[in-house]
């Protein structure tokens, strides 16, 4: 018996973050030079101005709890990290008074190599700490970048909660994006987690098993590495191959989980320049293990950096094969929770997003 006895057909539940915008990074480093962000505020507001013309359900803002939510967060991300967010502007202000008008990236990393720089020193001088818990220097952390990510991953929870009372789909609508954050660490735009908070939540509420499929351009290694020894949530991604894309160190096909959890991750790398075609029958692999594992819910961190018009990516999905990736997700028959990702091309990722959602209401 899975935990939801039958498929509710009630319509989609939208969770927009309204502090998203908060978090504006000005700049990341590229190629030796900064260049302008490409995870910008307009890409949510495209993606809500999409929904109000095409409305797919109640556009809400979260409502949670704040002790509920801390704890959400500490289930998938430690505590000493949390703080470490919540606590880096002010740090990296008192650094220097004229950091308030520049955001804070990190320029030195303690690399992880035995009988080296040690990974557990007592260093507290701030770009330190800065480089402990950053994987990149394309994250830009921004006076507003906690309350934002916080309030993101409120969006997440409540999202959750509305598929755990019950509703077949639901979409967590916020930004910064959230499947490259680790248990400690930021990088690729991402610093809270919120497919995994979703999952865990999801977990906690008495779901047995969760299937988390990333269908963004990128790998989601946060929530890979979050899960990786666990056999309650399966983990699957389809995307570049790391080989020669983003983010380079994680998401090939022999990684397969460790421990308990050996058998419940699986990468699915395409070659840059992969069509719809070769995408599509990856997503149909990873959906036939979605209904081998037997889970009670999906979790879909939902990159819409796949399209051909892409400015940093290199798929070639087109406008209408979003329909059809909805129409796909919803052939698990499962309650299914979207979060928001990745999406670079800004005027296009409304109506892509939509389109995903869209296929899926309309497949029942
Ligand atoms: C959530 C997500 O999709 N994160 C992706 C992070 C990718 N960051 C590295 C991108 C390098 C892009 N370089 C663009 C140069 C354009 N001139
Ligand atoms: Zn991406």
């Amino acid at each position: 018996m899975t935990f939801f006895a039958r498929m509710p057909l009630s319509p989609m539940k939208v969770f927009h973050n309204p502090l998203h915008a908060a978090h504006a990074g000005r700049q990341e480093m590229f190629r030796g030079r900064m260049v302008p962000s490409h995870e910008v505020p307009q890409r949510l507001e495209y993606v809500l101005a999409e929904l109000r013309r095409r409305p797919l359900g109640e556009l809400l803002e979260p409502e949670v709890d704040d002790a509920a939510l801390c704890r959400a967060l500490e289930r998938v991300h430690d505590a000493a990290y949390l703080e470490f967010l919540r606590d880096a502007w002010q740090a990296w202000v008192a650094l220097d008074p004229d950091n308030a008008g520049r955001d804070a990236l990190p320029s030195v990393w303690p690399l992880g190599r035995p009988h080296a720089f040690r990974m557990d020193a007592p260093t507290r001088h701030f770009a330190a700490r800065l480089g402990m818990h950053a994987f990149d220097a394309g994250t830009p952390l921004t006076a507003g970048t906690w309350q934002a990510a916080r309030a993101g991953a409120a969006c997440a929870l409540a999202a959750a909660q509305e598929l755990l009372a019950g509703a077949r789909g639901a979409f967590a609508l916020t930004r910064p994006p959230g499947h490259h954050a680790g248990p400690d660490y930021f990088g690729g735009y991402c610093f809270i987690n919120n497919a995994a908070v979703a999952a865990q939540a999801l977990r906690d509420g008495g779901c047995q098993r969760i299937a988390v499929l990333d269908v963004d351009y990128h790998h989601g290694n946060g929530t890979q590495t979050i899960f990786y020894e666990r056999a309650d949530v399966l983990t699957l991604s389809i995307h570049g191959d790391p080989a020669t894309e983003y983010p380079f160190f994680l998401g090939f096909a022999d990684e397969r989980g460790a421990g308990p959890g050996l058998g419940f991750n699986h990468n699915l790398p395409l070659p840059r320049g992969s069509d719809f075609a070769t995408w599509r029958e990856a997503l149909r692999c990873v959906l036939d293990e979605v209904r081998a594992f037997g889970a009670d819910a999906l979790v879909v961190p939902m990159g819409l950096d796949t399209f051909a018009g892409d400015p940093i990516c290199g798929f070639a999905l087109r406008q209408p094969d979003y329909l059809e990736v909805g129409a796909e997700l919803a052939s698990a028959g499962l309650p299914t929770l979207f979060t928001f990702e990745g999406g670079y091309a800004v005027a296009e990722v409304g109506v892509n997003a939509v389109h995903v959602l869209q296929g899926f209401e309309q497949a029942r």
